[in-house]
């Protein structure tokens, strides 16, 4: 390419961004030319300083099963993960999480330890079987006891609880009866719960996750089988069980509009594919936009959209799933709020003058990746995720629900982790997501997974993805260099 040609793309590049940030900014402060000129100042200003905008919510996440433990205790009924996990060769060392974190009985020195990193708002999930063992039914009042502890805990720390209340921990008792999500029985269960937890805890919890990572569960869980419950359907009923998914998740938003208190946000953590443009060309922005609603038609496509899109219906043809005109309805009922699950970028796209219009790389085989093989590591994911969903769909709030990487983290003989690349991960990953805030997408807050190590699903304890090492002999928690990183980032609320 000629120098000029570059120059130009450069150019159309620097326009392209600037009219992004002008015009969410003109928006924002409409009567007077005057304050249009200081907005985009204090845009240029942001960028440069690194800066979120004010009143950015800095936090972490857990998940029950991964972190809670007493996993008989207190009445909690069994999970797939439960069954899954004790079936030899499931899970690396055959770890389960029986005992996880303990955090079931450690929450509150848990507790002390986000409030030293500066934590001001945590994401947990809920349960499903500590609260109805066998999924429906007669609740359970000391699992439902705990979850007021926990929150009442987080509060009396200025800690804002948001709760997930499907970490993919089903109740044992709805795989038996109806196969699980192979049944819509269990979307209207899921319902049924989602709004009675919303009640319980309606006067503690304001933020509400429906599902956590649809597209994960469903597709490892019944697809590929190394996820519980560890079925390889055939295509047409994978297609139902993501249908289920979908709709199990616009039910619960109506079961939790109709029980929680007005001003209770309702959204959900979903990991969507998130395609990235491999050369930022007006061309390959739009051809990451197209990519990006197909590649997540199933999940959050039809869930901001209300249908599924022609090319997924034709992709799937006779094994496309079966549902009605009120399912899309529910599915599209309409979020406060839009959580999104970032790890890394889906794959590099180009435009390209085929059927979709856009061509995916192959990833180079030496391209960076954690010790978890699925993350290939590419911080700009962090910004064209927020981005696109936002011009995809307009959600006018976005949270980042899950970022985070896992490393050797090795215990040093002074007991300290030198996770350099944790650190370096969070740095150029949040300058990603900087940049989209500074343009003006409306990103409210960051969750890094995980405030410690903690059962990694198949990969056992043996991956780690926490700012909090866990000696697992003797459950201590130490911090590593990142949980130094993220306290000054969430104290200084920009990138450091
Ligand atoms: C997410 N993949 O899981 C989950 O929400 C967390 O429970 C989990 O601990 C975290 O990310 C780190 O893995 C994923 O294979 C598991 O692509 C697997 C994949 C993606 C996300």
């Amino acid at each position: 390419m000629s120098a000029s040609k570059n120059d130009q793309k450069n150019s159309d590049r620097r326009n392209f961004l600037k009219s992004a940030g002008l015009t969410a900014a003109g928006l924002a402060a409409a009567p007077a030319l005057v304050s249009f000129k200081s907005t985009a100042e204090q845009i240029a200003a942001n960028i440069s300083e690194r800066t979120f905008p004010e009143g950015f919510l800095w936090g972490t996440a857990t998940a029950a099963y991964q972190v809670e433990g007493a996993a008989t205790e207190d009445g909690r009924g069994t999970t797939i993960w439960d069954t899954f996990s004790h079936i030899p060769g499931k899970v690396k060392n055959d770890d389960t999480g029986d005992v996880a974190c303990d955090m079931y009985h450690r929450y509150p020195s848990d507790i002390k330890l986000m409030k030293d990193i500066n934590v001001k708002i945590f994401r947990f999930s809920v349960a499903w079987s500590r609260i109805f063992p066998d999924g429906t039914g007669t609740p359970n009042q000391k699992g439902i006891d705990f979850y007021k502890r926990l929150t009442d805990e987080l509060l009396a720390n200025d800690i804002q609880p948001f709760a997930t209340l499907y970490h993919w921990d089903l109740p044992q008792a709805l795989h038996d009866k109806y196969k699980g999500w192979e049944s819509r029985e269990t979307a209207k269960a899921f319902g049924d719960y989602a709004g009675f937890i919303s009640k319980q805890l309606g006067d503690r919890v304001k933020h509400y996750f429906t599902l956590n990572e649809m597209s994960t569960f469903v597709e490892l869980g019944y697809g590929n089988g190394i996820f519980a419950p560890g079925l390889q359907l055939p295509q047409a009923g994978l297609n139902q069980v993501r249908h289920h998914a979908v709709l199990a998740h616009g039910l619960a938003v109506q079961a939790i509009r109709a029980n929680a208190p007005s001003g209770t946000k309702i959204g959900l953590a979903e990991n969507l594919s998130v395609p990235v443009p491999i050369i930022d060309t007006p061309e390959n922005i739009k051809a990451a936009e197209i990519a990006m609603r197909e590649e997540n038609a199933g999940y959050l496509t039809v869930v901001m959209e209300g249908k599924y899109t022609d090319k997924f219906l034709k992709k799937t043809g006779a094994d496309a799933p079966k549902f009605t005109d009120e399912d899309l309805k529910i599915i599209s009922s309409p979020l406060d709020f839009v959580g999104i699950n970032v790890y890394n970028p889906a794959g590099y796209v180009q435009a390209a003058d085929n059927e979709d219009g856009y061509k995916t790389l192959p990833f180079a085989k030496s391209q960076p990746r954690s010790t978890s093989q699925w993350q290939v590591l590419g911080p700009e994911s962090l910004y064209w995720a927020p981005k696109n969903v936002h011009k995809l769909w307009g959600a006018k709030e976005l949270y980042i629900t899950e970022n985070g990487t896992s490393g050797t983290d090795e215990l040093t003989d002074d007991k300290h982790i030198y996770d350099t690349d944790r650190v370096s991960f969070m740095r150029n990953y949040l300058t990603q997501l900087q940049k989209a805030t500074a343009e003006g997408v409306p990103v409210k807050g960051y969750f890094y997974w995980s405030l410690m190590d903690n059962f990694e699903w198949t990969s056992g304890y043996s991956t780690r993805f926490g700012l909090y090492y866990v000696d697992y002999k003797t459950l201590e928690r130490i911090p590593k260099e990142s949980a130094a990183y993220f306290k000054v980032l969430a104290r200084d609320n920009k990138v450091v």
